[in-house]
């Protein structure tokens, strides 16, 4: 029977498996256990023994953020496990690896990453990370790419997707909180004192709204990749010159430019919300960084699926044998799809900025903002970004277009 850990019973319980105890060593009394999650949903404990330590992931059967008043399945530990499993297959090298998988205990035990630091902390002090465009340029267009019919046999994926379909009540958080809260006066909604003529210009504008609909359309019933689904910039652990993803429990099939835009949009919050983390010296320096992260994610995401268009497509979609002799059309219909993905990435970039800053869950980029009166300006522009994102998604032909955006706004 499920029995969420605590410090105190982790030892006893862990102590008899295998993976565990090869890791860390054999005897509880030697291990250190400390709770450490500090994300809206599940328990997370560092676990030190003698030999070595190791991460325990616990689901809990309801929302940490909100409390028993909102209970949440268990079975969604089940639907992560599977997640990490396929995206370590896609993209080698940029998942945790999983030691140890319970069921019933909604519990995954997998590798410990230190010296790594969630991302988003990294960015709100100002840190910068090597390669870091490039790695998750990479991982969004492996698993994009990897998860779709360009890569997968019909039967595998028609499966798969299946099996991913069961997990019901995840998605419909991101569907309220991400899709439709932020665009109404719903229950759990909060922002800052002072946003209220933006948020009803937002929300008084029937035709954004009408645009973002469709793209929960998209989202809920588009299945043609696997997504991480709750890609943030606290979904990601770096050192200075290495990263990894964690935490895909949001994961679904869906549409291939949901996870890059969610990644840009936490880019831009970092980037709007810096004038109040950094003095005005490092300013400039760490927002131009930030903004060229963007820029090779996109880029390196681009040149990714290309390569991966060109040598591995061994799915259904595009075979060679409807092309031969007409490679030039081939890799036009390649650049058609980027386009595509391009566009939808910025809508959902626009939507997941507006809900971290006026629907249940929000970011540590503006939140740790003490002064308010600064914290409201600066959430102000992110939500004019979003906004311009959602109505402008089909003019803005490049990323060079969207940065160029991002400082007129940061200017504003
Ligand atoms: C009730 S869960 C709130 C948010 O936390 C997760 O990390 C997702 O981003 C979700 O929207
Ligand atoms: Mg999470």
């Amino acid at each position: 029977q499920y029995q969420p850990l605590t410090p105190e019973t982790l030892g006893g319980r862990l102590a008899s498996i295998d993976a565990v105890v090869e890791r860390i060593g054999s005897d509880p009394a030697d291990w250190v256990v400390r709770e450490v999650g500090d994300g809206n949903l599940n328990l997370v404990f560092i676990v030190e023994g003698p030999e070595g330590t190791v991460i325990v992931k616990q689901a809990l059967p309801y929302v940490r953020l909100v409390g028993d008043s909102w209970p949440l399945p268990l079975y969604r530990a089940f639907f992560e496990n599977h997640a990490l499993v396929r995206q370590a297959e896609r993209d080698p090298g940029s998942v945790p690896e999983v030691h140890y998988f319970d069921e019933t205990q909604a519990l995954i035990v997998m590798e410990f990453l230190a010296p790594h630091k969630i991302l988003r902390r990294k960015l709100i002090d100002g840190e910068k990370v090597e390669g870091l465009g490039g790695f998750l340029g990479r991982f969004c267009a492996r698993t994009a790419f990897r998860g779709s019919e360009l890569s997968m046999k019909s039967p595998d994926k028609k499966k798969d997707v299946g099996l991913f379909a069961g997990n019901i009540e995840i998605p419909a958080i991101t569907e309220a909180l991400v899709f439709t809260d932020p665009y109404h006066d719903a229950e759990m909604n909060h922002h800052s004192d002072g946003l209220d003529p933006v948020v009803s210009s937002l929300r008084s504008d029937a035709r954004l709204k009408a645009k973002v609909q469709r793209l929960m359309m998209k989202f809920a019933s588009n299945t043609e990749t696997m997504v991480h689904g709750d890609l943030h910039s606290g979904s990601i652990m770096s050192t200075g010159t290495q990263s990894r993803i964690i935490d895909p429990e949001f994961v679904q099939y869906g549409p291939m430019g949901f996870d890059i835009g969610m990644l840009l949009a936490n880019f831009l919050m970092a980037y709007f919300s810096q004038p109040a983390h950094r003095e005005a010296a490092l300013l400039d320096d760490y927002q131009e960084w930030l903004l060229s992260v963007i820029a090779e994610t996109v880029n390196t995401f681009e040149e990714e699926f290309d390569h991966l268009w060109k040598t591995e497509r061994t799915g259904m979609l595009y075979p060679e044998a409807l092309f031969e002799g007409q490679g030039h059309q081939s890799e036009e219909a390649c650049a058609d799809l980027l386009a595509e993905i391009w566009v939808d990435a910025l809508g959902f970039c626009g939507i997941e900025m507006h809900r971290r800053t006026l629907s249940l869950a929000h970011n540590a980029d503006f939140e740790d903002i003490e002064d308010k009166e600064v914290k409201a300006a600066l959430e102000a522009r992110n939500l004019q970004m979003g906004a311009d994102l959602i109505r402008n998604a089909g003019t803005l032909g490049s990323v060079e277009e969207l940065l160029r955006l991002a400082r007129q706004v940061n200017k504003k």
